[in-house]
């Protein structure tokens, strides 16, 4: 399927794998490139060192074009970002925020940026900072979160920009994927199939939990703190969420307990006090597969529907 997308990034498919942070490391951003889509590496809240090894040891395993996402509240978010210049990273994904202190060194170095963006308001502003094309992220994505849903949020983005848009939240097979483009995307980016992959080096407990979930197993938690975050429903998520709602947590003690909470989950697979973020598809992701079936998968599934 070829595409805007898939021109502007050099690649076989016009999918790009989420920039989960703790999750996206090389391992499974380099199988989503060997695979030909685009794998990323989440820069997160990461030290420099981390993930200047990461980007060094996804060069060693693959020749195909890859990514970093750039998470925009980290503290260290100015020193990564210089990081992929110095690097030679080629394309660049942002979360969390506007990135626009960062467009001009990051164009001057070449590098395709796409912002995740949450609205139309911001889509046009990265356009006219210069973004090759934008992420349009709906509600049904994991983690962090806005508030349109990929369906109404995904039209009204093509509307509103001329660069390409590739459409997030939602979707985890063929069917979502030719859904997306029949709003006009040119591509999609998957973050929760690839967490059930074979590649992906999260906590076994946690590929469980993606693989058991059914459609109602999900839940936002942290609305009042302004970083509303798309979970497993566990008991730690659902005890968040009641005290949320029943005002016996204050936003300070939320975000006490939730500190390093995605590391106790990707890591340490611990389900008392671990945040696994995670999309609203998760009811449909039932096996485990490779990276490269997964991707050929969603691919000749929309290429089939599309008949293309
Ligand atoms: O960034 C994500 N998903 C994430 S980041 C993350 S790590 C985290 N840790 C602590 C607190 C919050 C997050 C886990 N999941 N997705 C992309 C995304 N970007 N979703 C929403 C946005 C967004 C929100 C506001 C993008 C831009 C924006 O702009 C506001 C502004 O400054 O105009």
């Amino acid at each position: 399927m070829k595409t805007r997308i898939t021109e502007l990034l050099g690649c076989e498919y016009p999918i790009i794998q989420g920039g989960m942070a703790w999750v996206a490391e090389h391992t499974l951003a380099s199988a989503v490139s060997n695979a030909g889509g685009i794998g990323l590496i989440a820069g997160g809240s990461a030290p420099i060192d981390y993930l200047r090894e990461q980007i060094r040891l996804c060069k060693e395993k693959t020749k195909k074009p890859f990514g970093v996402n750039i998470m925009l509240m980290s503290p260290n978010a100015d020193d990564l970002a210089q990081l992929c210049i110095d690097e030679g990273v080629k394309v660049i994904t942002t979360g969390a925020g506007n990135p626009g202190k960062y467009m001009a060194a990051w164009k001057e170095a070449g590098i395709k940026v796409m912002p995740v963006v949450p609205s139309v308001a911001l889509a046009r502003r990265m356009e006219k900072s210069g973004a090759d094309a934008v992420i349009a992220e709906g509600t049904e994505s994991g983690g962090h979160i806005g508030e349109n849903t990929t369906m109404c949020l995904v039209p009204q983005v093509v509307d509103a920009v001329e660069i390409p848009v590739i459409a997030a939240g939602g979707i985890a097979d063929g069917r979502g994927m030719a859904a997306a483009f029949m709003l006009g995307a040119e591509g999609v980016q998957i973050g929760t199939r690839f967490l059930a992959s074979e590649e992906c080096q999260i906590h076994p407990t946690f590929k469980e939990l993606v693989i058991n979930a059914k459609d109602t197993d999900n839940i936002v938690t942290g609305r009042y703190t302004g970083h509303p975050c798309r979970n497993i429903k566990t008991k730690f998520a659902k005890k968040l969420a009641t005290g949320e709602k029943e005002g016996t947590l204050s936003p300070e003690e939320f975000e006490q307990l939730t500190v390093g909470a995605l590391r106790r989950a990707v890591v340490d697979g611990d389900v008392e006090s671990g945040s696994f973020l995670c999309g609203a598809i998760s009811g449909m992701v039932n096996e485990i597969k490779n990276c490269a079936d997964i991707v050929k998968e969603i691919n000749d599934g929309a290429e089939k529907l599309l008949k293309l």
